[in-house]
């Protein structure tokens, strides 16, 4: 029951640019019938320049672009105990669904055929389902097809480390400029909670031991991809009462060592998932645990909160899984690439990034100007960095905090099953969305019905759609307004 969000590019076939960027305001949605922070001018051009179309290095590009990974790489070289090798990847995935491995061919063809059909594609990533540095032939035999085929497509990686420091001059010559290291202690002691044994120098290493090795090898990896200007992103998942205060740690090192990104993960843990964690009752954080953890590492390496923790085998918008339009029994025996799709999708988004700057740029100077205290705002949107998605059609939400800061992206929050189900509100669906909602204040959508919108009022969180296709800052910025405006109104009647 895995129902994909409507996505921008199938509302764009054989469409002008203003149809496109139409399209991008609405999410395709008409209002009557459905129901690192860090933009251009805060880093170096050349920085920028490598991160503006990667969804995950920027949070501002995942408003518009899309990931492919493709799952070539099945071995791996160590064991964590939040993995069962069943399972995909735990670095870059959702455990729980196994994944359809490709033979680097076929990675080929699904990458090619993907790239026609889904204009907003501008990264490959290899992130499992084992070590993509480990399975190293298989993932560069994908990485050259690929970048022969599709030369602007982004090359990214992800890994446990290990193998690392082996393949980093051929990284280098292959272009790939973005590499993610999984580090999730920088104390052995630590590490061999989380890491029962190692494959290392033809030889299997337990406990301490096994975790110094990984550790070592993990910093020299960072520090050779510092020295060749590799942008690297750590990911790390927070397991609560193991490693969740040691992340800070693991934070000023990496940043120490020139990371340009910490991602810090929630720990999945789930019995169902028959990982060592899941049976042994492990839990994952909270909600709250992981913002202040976040929060407390506010200062050191930038934060990424805007991850969705995808499968090694996900296609399309961060929060999207568009994965089951191209499994290997859809795809063409013979494909070859037309650039035409991307390109026009890259010009109308030029344009319309321009204009979504500026609107952000006024919404912050008015919150600072009039906001005294912070709120929290769940956003509905297909992408294009609008409110453009009808409540009953999300399942997921957006976070962002605006207050005397201006407005800042926080997270995410998932549900499993949207509200609207084939024309009718589903109860038990409103109730979990509610309980997912927990400590938002507002939600803005692109239109919701009486019912719902009256059960979020009971449980003390207002909704609006009269802020319908704006752009997500803007919107949050005139809520404010009118919201604090209502509360003075109210005080002085009173
Ligand atoms: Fe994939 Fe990872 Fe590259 Fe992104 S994912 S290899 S850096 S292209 Fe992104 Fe997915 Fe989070 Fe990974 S949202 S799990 S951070
Ligand atoms: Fe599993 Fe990935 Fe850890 Fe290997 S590195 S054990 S595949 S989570």
């Amino acid at each position: 029951m895995d129902q994909p969000l409507i996505s921008l590019d199938t509302l764009f076939e054989e469409k002008s640019p203003e149809d496109m960027r139409a399209e991008l305001r609405t999410g395709g949605c008409s209002s009557s019938s459905c129901g690192s922070a860090a933009g251009a001018g805060d880093l170096p051009p050349e920085v920028w320049e490598k991160i503006k179309d990667h969804p995950c290095y920027s949070e501002e590009a995942h408003h518009y672009f899309a990931r492919m990974h493709v799952a070539v790489a099945p071995a791996c070289n160590i064991q964590c105990n939040y993995c069962n090798r069943k399972y995909d990847c735990a670095n870059e995935s959702r455990p729980g669904v196994v994944s359809e491995r490709l033979t680097p061919e076929q990675a080929l063809r699904k990458v090619v055929t993907v790239a026609n059909e889904v204009p907003q594609l501008s990264v490959l990533g290899i992130a499992g389902p084992g070590d993509a540095c480990y399975d190293w032939q298989k993932t560069k035999a994908t990485f050259e097809a690929v970048s022969a085929a599709i030369p602007d497509i982004k090359l990214c990686i992800s890994t446990n480390g290990l193998a690392l420091p082996d393949h980093v001059d051929e990284l280098v010559e292959m272009n790939v400029d973005h590499v993610t290291i999984t580090i999730n202690m920088v104390d052995p002691e630590i590490g061999a909670k989380i890491y029962p044994w190692i494959f290392y120098n033809h030889k299997r290493h337990t406990g301490i031991e096994a975790a110094e090795i990984l550790h070592e090898r993990q910093m020299l990896g960072l520090e050779m991809l510092q020295e060749r200007g590799i942008l690297t992103k750590i990911n790390s998942v927070m397991i609560p009462g193991i490693n969740d205060e040691h992340l800070k740690v693991v934070n000023a090192e990496v940043k120490k060592r020139g990371a340009f990104l910490h991602n810090i993960m929630p720990l999945i843990s789930d019995p169902a998932h028959g990982t060592h964690f899941g049976l042994t009752g492990q839990r994952g954080p909270t909600h709250a645990e992981l913002k202040r953890l976040q929060d407390a590492c506010a200062g050191g390496a930038n934060l990424m909160r805007h991850c969705r923790q995808c499968r090694a085998d996900a296609v399309g918008l961060l929060g999207e899984d568009r994965g089951q339009e191209f499994t290997l029994d859809q795809l063409p025996e013979e494909v070859a690439y037309d650039p035409s799709a991307r390109e026009s999708y890259r010009d109308v988004v030029a344009k319309e990034r321009g204009d979504h700057m500026a609107a952000k740029t006024t919404a912050a100077e008015a919150l600072q100007e009039m906001a005294e205290q912070s709120i929290q705002v769940a956003i509905v949107t297909h992408g294009g960095g609008r409110v453009n998605m009808h409540f009953g059609k999300a399942r997921e939400f957006q976070v962002y905090e605006a207050g005397p800061q201006g407005v800042k992206f926080i997270g995410h929050r998932r549900v499993e099953d949207n509200y609207c189900q084939g024309g009718f509100g589903e109860n038990a669906s409103l109730e979990t969305i509610i309980k997912t909602l927990e400590g938002i204040d507002a939600v803005l959508c692109a239109k919701i019905g009486d019912c719902p919108r009256q059960e979020l009022d009971a449980a003390g969180i207002h909704v609006s759609d009269a802020y319908a296709f704006d752009y997500i800052e803007e919107a949050i910025s005139s809520y404010y307004a009118a919201a604090f405006a209502s509360v003075a109104q109210q005080k002085l009647s009173a």
